[in-house]
């Protein structure tokens, strides 16, 4: 991301990935573990996660629907090649992020609705039930992609517990704001906290997801802990991380990309080959971890599901869509 990328996929050596079937053996194997561990907490206390989470969530049970056809991208990769301004600028912020506190976590969910809610992360999760997993594709603006199974649930039901009122027609996220934790919010240039923002109608879509785990298991820190939006049709600016506040309003949110170079980080942001970024093309892609470039879909391949909420754009405003 920024105006220029300082460092990109290509300085990874390629590696050998993950496949279906090694992941899935290596899924009941996590599987039994907790199955085990839930028996031996009837004796005392329900084990915690490292992150704060009941680790009987994880790993959750897995949604077939959303399943692709490429492998999934090597769990290594993934979790430390990531995009997390608030830590730096580089891809390498990893073992920086783990400063972040992720329990207690606030989160508020505010605005237009009839029941507005402050609540603990693990609070909220009890109220949503269960979690679910689903391998997703992303893909970044800066033409590098990744194949992730997430955990989580699905957006709309967060609509659903705070009941927006009609005039609500966008949902505006925020990350935290913690300068002495994040070092990059000190630099004062960037508009902190970060935020994002879609129409209501794309947040009740089924594909908008609320990621709260990763490879089975809750969130590293980098990747968003304790909470993140996941929007796989969309650039993965959009997918905002370490989410504080949510909130229901009338008027289109500005993300902080957007704010700062509206022409090459724009509202909408849906994933299109045509639409070339302003310095770069968008029609192939680098996944993590392999060698080549392969084409890059309409929607990130999620068309079927999600161009219906983009038809009456696609008439009138063709070229303003993607951007
Ligand atoms: N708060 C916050 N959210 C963020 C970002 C960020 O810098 N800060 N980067 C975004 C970008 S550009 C991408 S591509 C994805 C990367 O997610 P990943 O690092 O888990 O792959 O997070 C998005 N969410
Ligand atoms: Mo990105």
């Amino acid at each position: 991301m920024s105006f220029i990328i300082k460092k990109n996929i290509w300085d990874l050596k390629a590696s050998v990935i993950t496949d279906e079937k090694f992941f899935n053996s290596r899924r009941k194997i996590l599987k039994n573990l907790v199955k085990g561990s839930v028996l031996y907490a009837g004796l005392s206390s329900i084990p915690q996660s490292a992150f704060g989470q009941p680790s009987s969530y994880y790993p959750p049970k897995v949604n077939d629907f959303y399943k692709v056809s490429r492998s999934i991208t090597e769990e290594n990769f993934a979790t430390t090649y990531t995009n997390f301004y608030e830590f730096g600028s580089s891809k390498n912020i990893w073992r920086r992020a783990a400063q972040l506190k992720t329990k207690p976590w606030s989160l508020t969910i505010d605005g237009l609705v009839k029941k507005p809610l402050t609540l603990d992360i693990d609070d909220l999760l009890k109220k949503i039930g269960g979690l679910e997993e689903r391998i997703y594709r992303f893909r970044c603006v800066e033409a590098w992609s990744m194949t992730v199974p997430w955990a989580g649930f699905p957006l709309k039901k967060i609509i659903s517990l705070v009941e927006p009122s009609s005039d609500a027609k966008y949902i505006k996220f925020e990350t935290f704001f913690d300068p002495n934790v994040a070092p990059g919010q000190k630099q004062k240039w960037y508009p902190w906290p970060y935020q994002e923002g879609i129409t209501i109608k794309e947040a009740e879509n089924d594909l908008s997801f609320m990621a709260t785990g990763i490879y089975g298991k809750a969130l590293p820190n980098q990747n968003g802990a304790p909470l993140r939006l996941v929007l796989p049709w969309k650039y993965g600016f959009k997918s905002i991380k370490s989410i504080v506040k949510i909130s229901f309003v009338s008027e289109k949110p500005i993300g902080l990309w957007e704010s700062l170079a509206p022409a090459e980080y724009g509202f909408w942001a849906n994933v299109n080959p045509k639409i070339s970024h302003p310095r770069w093309s968008q029609a192939s892609e680098q996944q993590l971890g392999v060698e080549g470039r392969i084409p890059t879909k309409i929607y990130n391949g999620y068309a079927p599901q999600v161009s219906s909420l983009y038809s009456d754009l696609e008439k009138n405003l063709k070229d303003t869509l993607f951007k």
